[in-house]
């Protein structure tokens, strides 16, 4: 790692998603800690970032979630390329793909480049949870009922938006029963996977799980980023294209405030902890 400043980390890209800002699960005092102590030339923001739905049910919004946004804000002014990728929670934003925000662009996927030279596709996930549910048909049916089922997931959350009802998420609903969460998992990233061979990348990059995970199946090189609700965890590049997938310690919440605002000083012999 390259430590000019000791207390900094420099990466070529780093990518976070699930933030869920608006809700009081974010971590936030360990995401700007985070985001304090790590610059890099690319920001990708992998979706899930605010966390629409939750806000029109019940708004939670302290000053801790401005900071996120004015501290991811800054790194754009400051020269950081930002790419943002709205998920399911934040797709008001998705009407807003090719275009930009100050330096901030924001994409429906994106292909990155790593510095060796590889090719990543970067999604948020959630156009999957309707794959995933079907997978076993779909195993039978081939493409064009694959590509059906990702419609059939869109339109229907969408019209449970118009009726005011929350975002059906197949991975949260699965995770309250254990077993079947392991294949969904599976299920999952079997279809992330088969995505990245359709646009022929050599890996993918998404979210939406929350389940940070990084592993080579079927030859793709799938990278899971995580969240900022329960892992903490982001992707990062580093100068040489390595990717590596890091656990953040957690600040919780309590201990932040009793601290006040969070110093990165205290926290100065923290190591990343790798995790594969
Ligand atoms: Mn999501």
């Amino acid at each position: 790692m390259n430590a000019s400043t000791p207390s900094k980390y420099w990466f070529r890209t780093v990518f976070i998603s699930d933030l869920h800002l608006g809700t009081k699960q974010s971590q936030t005092h360990a995401l700007l800690e985070f985001l304090k102590m790590s610059e890099c030339e690319t920001l990708y923001l992998v979706g899930d970032i605010i966390d629409n739905w939750a806000l029109k049910r019940s708004w939670y919004w302290d000053q801790s979630h401005n900071d996120v946004i004015q501290k991811l804000l800054r790194k754009a002014r400051k020269g950081t390329k930002v790419v943002f990728i709205p998920g399911n929670h934040d797709e008001m934003f998705r009407d807003f793909a090719n275009s930009s925000f100050g330096n901030v662009r924001v994409r429906r996927r994106d292909i990155h480049r790593t510095a060796d030279g590889k090719r990543y596709l970067v999604l948020h996930g959630d156009e999957f949870d309707g794959v995933v549910l079907y997978a076993r048909w779909l195993a039978y049916l081939g493409d064009r009922a694959y590509n059906w089922a990702i419609f059939i997931n869109r339109h229907f959350n969408k019209a449970r938006r118009m009726f005011g009802l929350p975002y059906w998420s197949l991975s949260a609903y699965l995770k309250r029963r254990v077993k079947r969460a392991v294949e969904f998992i599976g299920n999952f990233e079997a279809a992330v996977v088969r995505q990245a061979r359709k646009s022929s990348a050599d890996g993918v990059i998404c979210g939406h799980i929350h389940t940070p995970e990084m592993r080579v199946i079927d030859g793709v090189h799938y990278c899971n980023d995580g969240d900022w609700v329960e892992s903490c965890s982001a992707l990062v590049e580093h100068e040489n294209g390595r990717l590596e997938l890091i656990h953040w310690p957690i600040l919780t919440q309590s201990a932040a405030k009793a601290q006040g605002s969070p110093n990165a000083n205290t926290h100065r012999d923290r190591r990343l902890v790798p995790t594969s």
